[in-house]
C-alpha cells in the first residue's frame, strides 16, 4: 500500500501534496455509518467467528479502496463492543494465503494484511492503526498525520489487545487452493487515549476505517486493496474519508 512508513522523504513529499487538499477542504461528512451494538455474550478471541453475536451482527462489505467497487477477493467485517473492548472481525476470502512477517511492528502493510484505523476524536491528525496478518502478527502504532509529514509511532503498543487468526486453507503454499482466513481482534478502550469517554457512551461517534490488502503472486501490481469507506487518493491515510461508527446501548439480539 502506498504512503506508509518506509521512507521518510517520500512520506514528506506525499504529505506535502496532500496538504493543499487537506487545508483547502472542510472535513467531509462520512460516507459510511455503522451502529456498533453491544455483545450479548462474551466474545472468545480465538479466530472462530462462531459466536451467535457475530452471526446476528450487521456485516460490512469492503470494496475497492478508492472506488468502492467489487474486488476479486471479498472481505466481510463486523464490529461489537462491551465495557472493555471494541471487537472487530474479518472474514477474508482468499485463494492463496501468504505471509512471512512474524515480528511485532514488522512492515505488515507490504504483504497480505487486514487493517483497522481508529480515530476516536475524529480529528485529522491523530489516530491508532492496528494490523494483523495471516500468521497472527500484530502491527500497532499511533499515527501523527500532520500536514508537514506523517509518522507512525511504532513504540506505541496496546499491550492488552487480543487477536487471533484461523486459516481455512494453508499459508505459504501456492500449490493448493485456499478458501480464506478469519481474524478476531479485541482493542481495549483504555489504550485509545484520544477517546472522550472510556468506555464509550452510547451515542458516541468515532471515525474509523477498515482495510485489507490481498497480493496475488506476491505482486503489488495485481493487488486487491480494499476499504470499508473509499479513500480519495492513493493512501489509506485519509482520515476525512473514514467511515463513522456510533456506539449503541442496544445488545446485538
Ligand atoms: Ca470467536
Ligand atoms: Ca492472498
Ligand atoms: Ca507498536
Amino acid at each position: 500500500m502506498p504512503g506508509k512508513y518506509l521512507n521518510l522523504t517520500l512520506l514528506c513529499a506525499t504529505a506535502a501534496v496532500c496538504c493543499g487538499i487537506c487545508l483547502a477542504s472542510q472535513a467531509d461528512p462520512p460516507s459510511k455509518h455503522y451502529v456498533v451494538k453491544r455483545a450479548f455474550n462474551p466474545i472468545n478471541v480465538d479466530g472462530k467467528l462462531d459466536e451467535d453475536d457475530w452471526k446476528n451482527c450487521q456485516p460490512i462489505e469492503l470494496g475497492g479502496y478508492n472506488t468502492g467497487k467489487t474486488v476479486k477477493q471479498p472481505t466481510t467485517a463486523w464490529l461489537l463492543w462491551d465495557e472493555r473492548y471494541l471487537y472487530i472481525a474479518f472474514d477474508c476470502r482468499d485463494s492463496d494465503i501468504w505471509s512471512t512477517l512474524t515480528e511485532r511492528d514488522d512492515t505488515l502493510y507490504e504483504q497480505e494484511v487486514v487493517e483497522v484505523f481508529l480515530n476516536p476524536d475524529s480529528d485529522r491528525e491523530t489516530y491508532v492503526e492496528i494490523e494483523v496478518n495471516p500468521l497472527g502478527t500484530l502491527w500497532d502504532g499511533f499515527i501523527l498525520n500532520r500536514p508537514e509529514s506523517r509518522a507512525g509511532i511504532l513504540a506505541w503498543n496496546s499491550f492488552d489487545l487480543k487477536r487471533a487468526v484461523r486459516l481455512d486453507g494453508t499459508v505459504n503454499d501456492a500449490s493448493d487452493t485456499d478458501k480464506g482466513w478469519r481474524v478476531e481482534i479485541a482493542v481495549p478502550f483504555k489504550d485509545l487515549v484520544t477517546a472522550a469517554n472510556v468506555p464509550p457512551r452510547p451515542g458516541d461517534k468515532w471515525r474509523v476505517n477498515l482495510y485489507r490488502i490481498d497480493l496475488p503472486k506476491h505482486d503489488k501490481a495485481l493487488g486487491d486493496y480494499s476499504a470499508w469507506s473509499p479513500v480519495s487518493g492513493e493512501t489509506y491515510h485519509d482520515p476525512d474519508r473514514f467511515g463513522e461508527i456510533e456506539f449503541s446501548r442496544e445488545k446485538v439480539r
